[in-house]
């Protein structure tokens, strides 16, 4: 996470970034801010469990190819699953716009000066935007490799993308965003013939080298290559957590109130 370009302030956050603390350095005020934002991330998630709904939160470099993953995903399970998109970017609606041309609901965020979305961001959209009836829910997080790892928005899952023309070190270079990967996807695969110099043992060694043991897929949005493996992935991770859900209510039965 940057700690200088003020990336972690946003409007749903800054009170509490300005609120006095006893010795206020850069630390502590970090420190407040994260434990806000891990407050909104829990309330989102009950949000999220409450409605039965798998989030999963994509995260890569800009242009590696989030959006062109959704909207072959759509394709692939859009009679299957019930899917909707919440997307993050600075400015535009153009992938909420490309998302609904696909007939999903989406819901853009735009974040104006900010790199990543936070907790605050993502509950100010869930409070606008249904979730009743949705199986997935994608969140299509801001294009950069450092600060979206650093706040949680109460997702279930990470997925991070790398895409070839960006190179094979990545994993080497932001360790951070990917150890927070629970599924890591090489993207653009019909490039590789093009790209000699991005070799994907390479690329799986570096994810290796971070002691991280999550499956690495390759795949193309554009062939269609490989997104069986990503959907099968999609269609586990959704059965795994409703099936954590029917014991998170025996559970709630239990005194565990999710709150609003
Ligand atoms: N060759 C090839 N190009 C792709 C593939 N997927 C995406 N692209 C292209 O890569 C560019 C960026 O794709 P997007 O899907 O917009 O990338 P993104 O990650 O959503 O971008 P941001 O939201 O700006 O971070 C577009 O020109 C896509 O057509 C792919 O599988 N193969
Ligand atoms: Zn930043
Ligand atoms: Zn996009
Ligand atoms: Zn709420």
């Amino acid at each position: 996470m940057c700690d200088s370009c003020g990336c972690t302030v946003s409007p749903g956050n800054r009170k509490h970034a300005y609120m006095p603390v006893a010795g206020t350095t850069a630390v502590t005020v970090l420190k407040n801010l994260l434990a806000e934002n891990d407050h909104a991330a829990a309330h989102n998630r009950a949000h999220f469990d409450r409605h039965g709904v798998l989030a999963v939160n994509l995260m890569s470099a800009p242009g590696s190819g989030k959006t062109a993953l959704l909207e072959a995903t759509i394709d692939a399970l859009g009679q299957e699953f019930r899917i909707g998109v919440i997307e993050g970017d600075l400015e535009t609606e153009n992938d909420a716009a490309r998302i609904r041309a696909k007939g999903v609901p989406a819901w853009q965020i735009t974040t104006g000066t900010s790199c990543h979305l936070d907790a605050h961001m993502v509950h100010a959209a869930l409070h606008a935007f249904p979730l009743a009836g949705l199986d997935i829910l994608f969140i299509e997080n801001v294009g950069n490799l450092v600060c979206p790892a650093s706040f949680d928005l109460g997702q279930h899952r990470n997925v991070v993308l790398l895409s070839v023309p960006e190179g094979d070190d990545k994993p080497a270079k932001y360790p951070v965003m990917f150890r927070a990967a629970h599924l890591v996807l090489l993207t653009k695969s019909d490039l590789l013939p093009l790209l000699e110099d991005f070799d994907p043992v390479r690329a799986e060694a570096h994810l290796r080298d971070l002691a991280s043991s999550v499956p690495l897929m390759t795949l193309s949005a554009r062939t269609g290559e490989g997104l069986a493996a990503w959907c099968d992935w999609l269609r586990r991770e959704l059965a795994t957590h409703r099936a954590r859900l029917g014991m998170a209510h025996a559970v709630a039965g239990c005194g565990v109130a999710l709150a609003e």
